[in-house]
């Protein structure tokens, strides 16, 4: 019974910390009332996401309600791996291995595996220089695949010229 007390007492004052004028209407004198149950009533209860990767992501299936966002989690939703902190909405970059939870190219969360490089070779003339770049062959690797880029380079002997290396295709 105690600890249910006390807890009752913390979440108390965390809601009347981030409330002032809680103290106004009931922390004074009369008509306060003798529980929590006011002080309750004046926070902006909302819902907040784990966060186990604290990559400020959380995850949509856990969730809990407060008047503020508990330890370990964040108001914002929609992290697709919460086990790995690269992995969450809005992420830039590309990866060349899939991620440690959900062992997905999909980093930025969008349900898309997106790869960097998406386009076979065109090495195309114009005007002087030799334009173009991408995967030789018939086929863009998939994510976490090597195959061969290809750079096109314009050589006064050969033309326009394929220089071809290995390379591993990243995606988000
Ligand atoms: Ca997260
Ligand atoms: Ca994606």
């Amino acid at each position: 019974m105690r600890s249910v007390l006390l807890v009752a007492a913390l979440l108390a004052g965390a809601c009347t910390e981030t409330n002032p004028a809680m103290l106004v209407d009931h922390g004074v004198g009369e008509g306060a009332p003798a529980g929590n149950d006011g002080a309750e009533a004046g926070c902006t209860m909302q819902t907040f996401y784990r966060d186990a990767d604290s990559d400020g992501h959380g995850d949509d299936g856990q969730t809990t309600q407060a008047c503020n966002a508990p330890a370990g989690f964040t108001g914002s939703a929609g992290d697709c791996d919460d086990q790995d902190p690269e992995a969450h909405p809005g992420q830039k970059k590309f990866f060349t291995t899939p991620s440690r939870g959900t062992a997905s190219f999909d980093y930025d969360c969008d349900g898309v595996e997106e790869r960097l490089h998406s386009a076979l070779v065109s090495c195309v003339v114009s005007g002087n220089k030799c334009q173009g770049d991408g995967w030789a062959g018939s086929d863009v690797p998939a994510c976490g695949q090597a195959g061969p880029m290809v750079t096109c380079v314009k050589k006064r002997s050969q033309g326009c010229w394929q220089s071809s290396s290995e390379v591993v295709q990243s995606c988000r």
